[in-house]
């Protein structure tokens, strides 16, 4: 029971399970992962496929094309695809203002020449999502970041990124990964819904998508199933980085369940299109980080248990919705009800400016959601 499977499409980044345990108050905990050895532990484990930061894998140096050569292999002796490919411009030094928008004109240049490379290697490997997360594109000082020329600087990378696709002709969407701080003071598309704004100011919309994380949503406070429901509402959760995260603290990168749990019954119920019509269809995956206190042992058992916790709370959800007096409570509590258009299609708004209203009745009445959140606790805690 909860054995993973093909179609359930686990995906992990390479770096998650390779994280040596780096941290700014201590040096690597575990020693160096190969990551062609964690692509086929992660095959055994039940991963449908992996993806990568080009630094993870295959940094610019002279053992590149011998370690692309044991990953073909890799890929091709699994059957693992590479779902998404993302590039590293938050580590070297070089990005330590901003990469497409740094300050620095000739570093935006580098970071845009970085990406473009990048994006030929995920169309070679056959990933059809390219994240972006700007994880140095932020500011820790008032006057130094010109926002809105930033925005500008963010927009231009966007489009040329786009176009450079359309002229290779590759299959191949963007993600962007908003998040609030952390490693800058603040960084720029912090959230799903700042995200979403910019993405409606590009050449070509439909070509860019996001890639939320739980924990940094949670990092700011906001409600991470609330923010993907919105994101497939705009057709726009293209990607996805399932971990756990416990309160506005720094991003813990918890294996997927633990911290929020509720959250993540809500965020996996979300994900299964909570009940209406749109669902999310994409790989499940997986960035967490293997506490550094744990030795290689607790690193495969950390994997093991996201893809785990997944599979029950999907079966709880599951059972929720099915449940008949969920579906009773939902009733009592007029879910369905908002379904309805407020005003009628054909109708006037006199009807509805002269109607009466029994303002009494209405402050009185029953919303009944106590009830039905309890039947989801009750779910969630394994009693029903
Ligand atoms: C940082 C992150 C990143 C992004 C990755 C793109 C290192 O908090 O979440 O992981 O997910 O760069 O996928
Ligand atoms: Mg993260
Ligand atoms: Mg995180
Ligand atoms: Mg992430």
């Amino acid at each position: 029971r909860f054995a993973p499977r093909p179609e359930d499409k686990f995906s992990f980044g390479l770096w998650t399970v390779g994280w040596q345990g780096t941290d700014v108050f201590g040096p690597a905990s575990r020693d160096l992962l190969d990551p062609v050895e964690a692509t086929y532990k992660l095959a055994e484990l039940g991963a449908a496929a992996v993806t990568f930061h080009d630094d993870d894998l295959l940094p610019d140096d002279a053992t590149r094309d011998a370690t692309l050569d044991r990953f073909k292999k890799a890929l091709a002796d699994t059957g693992l695809a590479v779902e998404m490919v993302t590039t590293n411009t938050f580590s070297d030094p070089v990005f330590k203002e901003g990469a497409i928008t740094a300050n620095n004109r000739e570093v935006r240049r580098y970071a845009l020449a970085k990406v473009l490379r990048n994006i030929d290697l995920a169309a070679e490997l056959g990933a059809k999502t390219f994240v972006m997360w700007g994880g140095r594109e932020g500011a820790e000082h008032g006057a130094s970041k010109n926002v809105p020329a930033a925005m500008d600087r963010f927009r231009d990378a966007l489009n040329i990124a786009c176009g450079y696709v359309k002229e290779r002709g590759y299959d191949m969407r963007f993600a962007l990964e908003p998040k609030p701080n952390e490693p800058r003071g603040d960084i720029l598309l912090p959230t799903i819904g700042h995200a979403i704004a910019l993405i409606s100011e590009l050449e070509h919309p439909e070509m860019v998508g996001l890639n939320p994380e739980v924990g940094h949503e949670e990092m700011a406070g906001l409600n991470f199933a609330h923010g993907i429901s919105q994101a497939l509402w705009h057709d726009k959760l293209f990607h996805i980085d399932l971990n756990g995260q416990h309160g506005p603290r720094f991003d813990q990168d918890l294996r997927f369940g633990a911290g929020n749990l509720r959250g993540a019954f809500w965020t996996v119920d979300a994900m299964l299109g909570a009940g209406t019509s749109k669902r999310y269809d994409g790989y499940v995956h997986f960035d967490y980080k293997p506490p550094r206190a744990e030795a290689m042992d607790g690193v495969w058992e950390s994997a093991r248990a996201c893809m785990r916790n997944y599979l029950i709370l999907r079966e709880k959800v599951q059972a929720f919705r099915a449940d008949p007096e969920v579906q009773s409570a939902l009733e009592a509590a007029g879910v369905p009800e908002l379904e309805q258009p407020t005003v009628a299609p054909g109708e006037s708004l006199d009807d509805v400016r002269n109607a009466t209203y029994d303002l009494d009745a209405l402050r009185a009445r029953s919303v009944a959601m106590e009830a039905l959140d309890q039947l989801a606790m009750e779910h969630l805690l394994g009693v029903r």
